[in-house]
């Protein structure tokens, strides 16, 4: 049981007068009363300069803020997390993707048990499968090359390995189509497969509980799409479909060889298995070796993460950073900014990893908090943002704390791109911390009229991470960063980060509709009277059209 809430801690009471002293100082008087925070607010971990000096913060808050660190027993929570422990409570689980990419001489054990013979047993499958599918000694039903790889899954089992694909196109073999098809709506797979030559497609259908509705039905349709141009020969299953799921009955039961399932375990949780057999896509297209770079990478900021004193431990800063605005300084959003198009499926992929970890109503007691949890996670690729949202992120009533993300050099230079991009990059985040005055623009001539239009108040706190390139190991070293921040959050917001009940009630929901949407009926007992309405209307509708 929880002896303290959190926001009884007295660091928690401690931050909140500190915030009062505090909120009126502006980053332009931090900076200049103190012009080496820059080097005193920020370090390293594996590739990645974080620096976090334009922060609305002072030694005193940072002190307050790793002492409700400690008050929250965040170093004792990430021990027994990285031991095996069964921290998912509400689903009694261990919480064990740092096993994934572990060495294979490092033991992690659950429930007494070794895991890593395994995790690298699976991975040793996998590295033979994408080697197999990439050689060509892997051959669709009639003997073609496969040239094109469709992952069906959603959510944790879509995300990642799409975000990752999009990532690491460099290092991808080009000669592989590799699509990601999650949404149940009819028009994601009809739009991914229209091109595609169903003997040169394989599909690995990626659900831990192979029971998934979006899943199945995709899967479903998929193998329709199959057999219906390999003259209905359900032979050609078995070299067009493989599986990567916990659930070998489900997968058997659905007609894919037991022998082309590539397991993980039930202390993966979704949002967080891009490391196990669920980035399976993504090795075909990368290949083995830079796919073990990536869990390398993971590898490092689980180490930084589990060994760093807190008050150097990146994840356990950003956490705390994000914990202050969430918590004393009222922002209710998060920014994530990559100034890198191959990131640009980063924020969606951040967004489920924390939305869905911290995005919770109630304490680990199940009583509800009085306090606010997960933030509204989003963002963009620079320099698209600049020309859509920043504006307000400039001169809006809202604070948004924004993390900038890049990289020195690019995989792509062409003649000026990538200096440009990198300049656009530390100019957000001078602009956002140091802002205009009203007297900076009235000296420079603005009409008086205008002036108020043309300052910028400043003030807006923002984390630069730069890193050499995007690599696998570095966009690893990103996703384990995040990672362990989320799970920092957690525990000093007292959520159960490793559950997700918050879905459920609209699956049930959509069950029953759909059952009225098939009897093209609607049932006039059920629902409210708003959405009795809408379903009739549908119904209306789709028989006139
Ligand atoms: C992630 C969630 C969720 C899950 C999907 C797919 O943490 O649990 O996004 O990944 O609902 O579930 P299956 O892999 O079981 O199909």
């Amino acid at each position: 049981m929880t002896t303290k809430r959190a926001d009884h801690r007295p660091a928690w009471s401690a931050l909140a007068s500190h915030a009062e002293a505090i909120r009126d100082t502006h980053l332009r008087d931090l900076f200049r009363k103190d012009p080496d925070r820059a080097e005193r607010y920020s370090g390293t971990a594996g590739d990645l300069l974080v620096d976090y000096s334009k922060h609305r913060i002072t030694d005193e808050t940072l002190k307050l803020l790793l002492q409700l660190a400690r008050e929250a027993k965040v170093a004792k929570a990430r021990d027994a997390m990285l031991a095996g422990e069964s921290v998912n409570l509400t689903e009694k689980r261990a919480v064990l993707h740092t096993a994934l990419r572990s060495p294979p001489d490092r033991p992690v054990r659950v429930g007494g048990e070794d895991v890593t013979p395994a995790v690298h047993a699976v991975l040793d499958r996998m590295a033979a499968f994408s080697e197999a599918v990439r050689s060509g000694e892997w051959r669709g039903h009639t003997g073609r090359k496969i040239r094109n790889v469709v992952n069906l899954g959603i959510g944790g089992s879509d995300l990642g390995p799409g975000m990752a694909y999009e990532a690491l196109r460099p290092y991808a073999d080009r000669d592989l189509v590799v699509r990601y098809v999650s949404n149940v709506d009819g028009t994601h797979l009809a739009e991914a497969l229209h091109d595609l030559d169903p003997a040169e497609t394989l599909f690995i259908v990626v659900s831990k509980t192979f029971t998934t509705q979006e899943t199945m039905a995709n899967a479903t349709s998929a193998r329709a799409w199959l057999l219906a141009a390999l003259n209905d020969d359900e032979a050609a299953i078995a070299r067009h479909f493989v599986a990567v799921s916990t659930n070998a009955r489900g997968v058997r039961d659905f007609g894919i060889d037991p022998a082309s399932m590539f397991e993980f375990w039930d202390w993966v949780g979704g949002r967080y298995s891009l490391a196990s057999a669920v980035g399976l896509s993504l090795m075909v297209a990368i290949g083995p070796e830079a796919f073990r770079e990536m869990l390398g990478g993971m590898h490092t900021l689980d180490r930084h993460f589990a060994e760093a004193p807190l008050d150097r431990n990146l994840p356990v800063i950003l956490a705390l950073l994000g914990v202050w605005y969430r918590n004393f300084l009222g922002a209710a959003t998060h920014a994530v900014l990559p100034y890198d198009q191959y990131l640009h499926r980063f924020p969606a992929y951040l967004q489920q990893a924390d939305m869905e970890s911290n995005g919770k109503g109630v304490d680990r007691d199940g009583r509800p908090v009085a306090w606010a949890t997960g933030p509204v996670v989003w963002g963009e690729p620079g320099t698209n943002g600049q020309h859509a949202f920043f504006q307000l992120l400039h001169q809006g009533t809202d604070l948004v704390p924004a993390d900038f993300i890049g990289f020195a050099r690019s995989h792509h230079p062409l003649g000026r791109h990538h200096r440009m991009l990198l300049a656009n990059l530390l100019a957000q985040t001078e602009a956002l911390a140091f802002g205009r005055t009203l007297e900076d623009v009235l000296e420079e001539g603005a009409p008086k009229a205008l002036a108020p239009h043309r300052t910028f108040p400043g003030n807006r706190p923002t984390t630069t991470i730069l890193a050499p390139q995007l690599t696998p190991s570095v966009l690893g070293q990103l996703i384990a960063l995040y990672e362990h921040r989320i799970f920092v959050q957690g525990v000093i917001w007292d959520v159960c980060s490793y559950d997700q009940w918050g879905v459920e009630l609209g699956k049930v929901l959509a069950g029953r509709l759909l059952a009225e949407l098939d009897a093209g009926k609607a049932d006039p007992e059920a629902h409210d009277p708003s959405t009795r309405r809408l379903l009739e209307h549908i119904l209306t509708l789709s028989k006139s059209g």
